[in-house]
């Protein structure tokens, strides 16, 4: 059978036809007890390196217009693009993680630990999602985080309208003129300046490497409170002016932090919605710990207000 590339439909290989023979195998069934025998496919280096930068390229070729490109794949990010990808398989989803493994901070509960706690009502997402957890009572537990983070991841990355681009970095918003009659600098997001995380790491010791872009009406930021990399796009509409300032993420509340994040999460300026725990530092916020069903949450609302966005 020809190679089917990752959104299931069949592509012309560049294999020379001399080089494909033996070794094919229909199950794992067929190789035990063989493996004296056992030899994997032929295959030559530059075949393994086109058939990733061919893949990559052309995506980001196809990408560089997006509908929504979503800033962050930490817990809040990745919920919004399962919500997304689900809803809209029509639109063209981009998702830009400045790290090179995507789920932010929810590969481990709080602390080294690793169950995750989720306050109901958002034990639904995990039922949605086919997580298995412990019911105690107002809350749930799912056994280790890591098996929240990648089972969410796994659903996104399978939606063939959704690519994430990890180890990239956005560096800065791409703005157009939207005046209104009370403020006429105000502007509309139209997408995201990107770069390799390794060359933004680098602008100080390297002369410029100027980035790239993606064209989107519709960016989504979730990236975290403030940090090294985090609250990115909210910082920068503090210092393009178009926030006057933020709030600042306050001290840790559990029983007021959740509500105020989910409820909280919107449309921060025209063509930008803010979730998870960037927004706690634009609306002065409290910080949950390590409780998730907030991040869960503010991604469910943050895809519900994208549409309504997208629909007007
Ligand atoms: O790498 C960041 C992380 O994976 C990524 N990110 C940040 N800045 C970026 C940029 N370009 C691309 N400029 C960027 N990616 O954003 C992701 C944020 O994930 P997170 O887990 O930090 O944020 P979240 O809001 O999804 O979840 C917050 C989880 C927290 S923090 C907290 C507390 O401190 O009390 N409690 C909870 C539940």
């Amino acid at each position: 059978a020809a190679p089917v590339n990752g959104n299931g439909t069949y592509v012309k290989t560049d294999m020379p036809v001399k080089l494909q023979a033996k070794g094919n195998a229909a199950s794992l069934a067929d190789m035990e007890g063989k493996w004296d025998a056992f030899t994997f496919n032929p295959i030559r280096e530059s075949q393994v390196s086109r058939a990733m930068t061919r893949r990559y390229f052309a995506d980001l070729d196809n990408y560089a217009e997006s509908d929504i490109v979503i800033v962050g794949a930490g817990s809040c990010g990745l919920s919004t693009a399962y919500m997304l990808g689900k809803a809209r398989p029509d639109l063209k989803i981009a998702i830009i993680e400045a790290g090179v493994s995507p789920g932010g901070g929810a590969w481990l509960g709080g602390q080294l630990f690793s169950a995750m706690v989720m306050r109901k009502p958002a034990d639904v997402f995990l039922a949605e999602l086919g997580v298995p957890y412990d019911d105690e009572g107002d809350f749930v537990v799912v056994k280790h985080a890591a098996l929240f983070t990648s089972t969410l991841l796994s659903k996104v990355l399978a939606f063939p309208n959704i690519k994430l681009f990890n180890a990239t970095a956005v560096e800065d918003l791409i703005t157009r003129p939207a005046p209104t009659a009370s403020d006429p600098h105000a502007v509309r997001i139209a997408g995201v300046v990107t770069n390799w995380t390794l060359v933004s790491m680098h602008h100080d010791d390297q002369s410029c490497m100027d980035p790239n872009t993606i064209n989107a009406p519709l960016v989504i930021s979730t990236t975290g409170h403030d940090g090294p990399f985090g609250a990115f796009s909210v910082k920068r509409l503090v210092s393009m002016q178009q926030l006057e300032k933020l709030g600042g993420m306050r001290g840790l509340d559990m029983r007021t932090a959740e509500d105020a994040i989910v409820k909280g999460t919107r449309e921060v300026v025209p063509g930008l919605v803010v979730g998870g725990m960037e927004l706690s530092e634009v609306d002065g916020a409290n910080r949950m710990g390590p409780t998730f069903g907030a991040m869960a949450l503010s991604g469910v609302k943050a895809a519900e207000e994208a549409l309504r966005v997208w629909e007007e």
